[in-house]
């Protein structure tokens, strides 16, 4: 699709001028990157050092950007874009004019900033008490909700709010009562223990007191957002929000192609699940888990069993084979927070690749600092100036945070390349282009010849192909147990734009069952509100580009691998020192968002095809699935029965449970008799 055509007649086309329209765009690149230098220097500032002060900072800056935005977008709607001669100049009006929300009245705008920022901070401040203090003892005060909207905004009707907006809504921080011990976050304490802990009843419980903390108090305000959210989309041109969301991705059937993606790596999750399905059964007994039906969602290893690398453990494929794990070697190598980072620029430099600047080494947040409270979770950042980038991440010595330097380093080298591009086109070529390129060169970490290379593996006589198949199934756990819930949270978000906010619930459900095939440990009722335990739902954060990055970040390793000269197993391929594979990655990052996905695409794979594609996640796998099949040959059902989807969404799962049924005929017996 060109780009969106149809912007043109949201706009008034008042000013034909051309030679305006390219004045006004040059203007814009100078104001938009000093508006966005002074935001992002706010941001970092608040989240490398949490106080009061820098958070009023924080939020006014965040004003000042919002009223520019606005102001920008009046702007640009006065020229007709397909009236631009110039092919990037039209690019340019069009992104300023597609993405926002601005078309909405000044205070609807204000509102919605203000509900995402609400939701933000309700969700992160979600805390849970310890398990076994008695969290239901009814001297804890239990926090009520005023969660359920008037009768008359249920149904089919698009839901319409009274004009006191807030009249319904909780107020942000209601955990006065609460108690002090009752101090679990998600991040780490709760994740821990659904990583680590395999006490079912343990698992059960934080997985439900997170929910309880989070989707009822974030609701209502989810579906004024909702509301808003539709509004600005029909105000811009669009159908509803959904189809403004994926207008990004410039795929005319975008939501077919998404589809085909899903149902080309289908069959492999089944395998996999499956298979991780019998171990789970074994674990945890066939009351817990049906050995032919869906996974109790609590399991996993995470809590929306969206990555089942915890797991491991329970499911690795040949225990007396080693899982790798260079953490030990890094800390006999006595590493240190810097000689990772410093190990991850000479991973791009060996390339041919940019080493970061001076700004880079001095502003960065490497470590967690003593003695103030910051936000650990690791982050790469573009300053907007050309000159400062700066990585936040609270590094340990561990396998893992050399993985996620690499990462972050892979998203400064995309900044550092597209830095000559006008600020609109300082991006990825499509949202999901930023994580894909970051995990295509971290795949290339991960593997064992490149960790030999390295000096953190030496080959211990252990049968490489049980290595392999280790490594592969960790892998797997990672990248294919995340496929379904990646696809499946923007289904339910389009279908909620699409057709309203009733029923939401039931339908988070229907999807997690369908595409993933779990089901909650616990019946679910309207009044909770599950997709709101993911922070990206309530942010206002898209996520299919996560499922599309973590296909195309393959189908890029591939790409590279091949420009390497790799031959053999994809998963063994290796592109440290390849300046052939770093020319690829550079023609692949430069760009920016000047030019669409498609075009990238084209060029990468030398005019192969234009389009993201699973083959090469499917061949990356290819050896772990023929061992998958091999395991799975006696399983009566390859993925899951469906038919258990009355159980799962409306009552507890073992109710139907063909073990219950004498209790139950004996019960209706006694009842006769009585
Ligand atoms: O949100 C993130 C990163 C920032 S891009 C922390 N991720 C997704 C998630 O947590 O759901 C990374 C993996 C997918
Ligand atoms: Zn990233």
């Amino acid at each position: 699709m060109a780009y969106p055509q149809e912007l043109s007649h949201l706009s008034l086309g008042v000013n034909t001028n051309s030679a305006d329209a390219m004045q006004f765009l040059r203007e814009y690149d100078r104001e938009a990157s000093g508006m966005c230098y002074r935001v992002t220097m706010a941001q970092w500032k608040f989240v490398t050092n949490i106080t009061e002060f820098n958070r009023r900072r924080m939020i006014e800056e965040l004003a000042l950007s919002s009223k520019f935005e606005k102001l920008s977008w009046r702007k640009a709607a006065a020229y007709d874009p397909s009236r631009l001669p110039d092919p990037q100049s039209r690019r340019q009006l069009n992104r300023i004019l597609q993405a926002s929300r601005a078309a909405l009245s000044d205070e609807k705008f204000a509102e919605m900033q203000q509900l995402i920022n609400e939701m933000k901070e309700i969700y992160n401040s979600a805390k849970i008490c310890p398990f076994g203090q008695k969290p239901y003892d009814p001297h804890i005060p239990k926090v009520s909700y005023a969660t359920d909207f008037p009768e008359t905004n249920r149904g089919h009707q698009p839901y319409q709010l009274t004009n006191q907006p807030y009249q319904h809504y909780q107020p942000v921080h209601d955990n006065s009562e609460y108690p002090n011990y009752c101090d679990m976050q998600l991040d780490p304490e709760i994740s821990r223990i659904l990583a680590h802990s395999r006490i079912e009843s343990e698992l059960l419980y934080v997985w439900m007191s997170f929910r309880e903390q989070t989707g009822p108090k974030l609701k209502n305000r989810f579906m004024r957002y909702v509301q808003l959210a539709n509004e600005a989309a029909t105000s811009t041109g669009y159908k509803d929000a959904g189809e403004q969301m994926r207008a990004a991705y410039e795929d005319p059937s975008f939501r077919t192609s998404v589809e085909e993606m899903f149902n080309q790596v289908a069959p492999l999750y089944k395998q996999l699940f499956t298979y991780v399905r019998r171990k789970l059964v074994l674990r945890y007994g066939e009351n817990s888990v049906r050995p032919d039906g869906p996974i109790p969602a609590h399991l996993l290893g995470n809590m929306w069993a969206q990555n089942w690398k915890s797991i491991m453990d329970l499911v690795m494929p040949f225990p007396q084979a080693p899982n790798i794990d260079a953490t030990s070697e890094m800390l006999r190598q006595g590493f240190t927070p810097l000689r990772m980072f410093q190990m991850a620029e000479d991973f791009y430099t060996s390339m041919g690749l940019k080493p970061v600047p001076p700004e880079f080494w001095r502003s960065s947040m490497l470590v967690r600092p003593p003695q103030r409270s910051v936000q650990c979770t690791a982050s790469a950042w573009d300053f907007c100036n050309r000159i400062d980038y700066r990585i936040k991440q609270c590094t340990e010595v561990t396998m893992q945070d050399l993985i996620s330097t690499h990462h972050e380093m892979a998203h400064i080298q995309y900044y550092l390349q597209y830095s000559e591009q006008p600020q609109l086109f300082r991006d990825g070529a499509n949202p999901a282009f930023h994580e894909a390129v970051a995990n295509a060169a971290t795949l290339s970490v991960y593997n064992l010849p490149h960790l030999q290379r390295v000096g953190l593996y030496q080959n211990k006589s252990h049968d490489p192909y049980e290595v392999s198949m280790n490594f592969l199934m960790s892998m797997a756990l990672e990248k294919v147990a995340y496929l379904p819930f990646a696809f499946m949270v923007d289904q339910w978000r389009w279908s909620v734009f699409e057709d309203g906010v009733q029923n939401m619930n039931a339908k988070w459900w229907q999807m997690k069952l369908r595409y993933q095939g779990v089901i909650p440990p616990k019946t679910r009722t309207e009044g909770d509100f599950d997709p709101g335990s993911k922070y990206h739902v309530i942010s206002d954060q898209e996520y299919i580009k996560y499922f599309l990055a973590t296909i195309l970040e393959f189908q890029i390793f591939e790409q590279l691998c091949t420009a390497a000269g790799h031959a053999g197993h994809l998963h063994e391929c290796d592109i440290y020192r390849s300046r052939d594979a770093g020319r690829l990655l550079s023609e692949i990052m430069q760009p920016g968002a000047s030019k669409t996905a498609s075009d990238i695409i084209r060029s990468m794979t030398r005019g192969k095809t234009n389009r993201i594609s699973p083959e090469s996640l499917v061949r990356y796998f290819r050896p772990l699935e023929l061992w998958l099949r091999v395991q799975n040959r006696d399983e009566q059902i390859i993925g899951w029965n469906s038919n258990y989807n009355d159980v799962a969404l409306f009552a507890p799962q073992r109710a139907l449970s063909n073990k219950n049924y004498p209790c139950i005929l004996l019960l209706m017996f006694l009842i006769a008799l009585i």
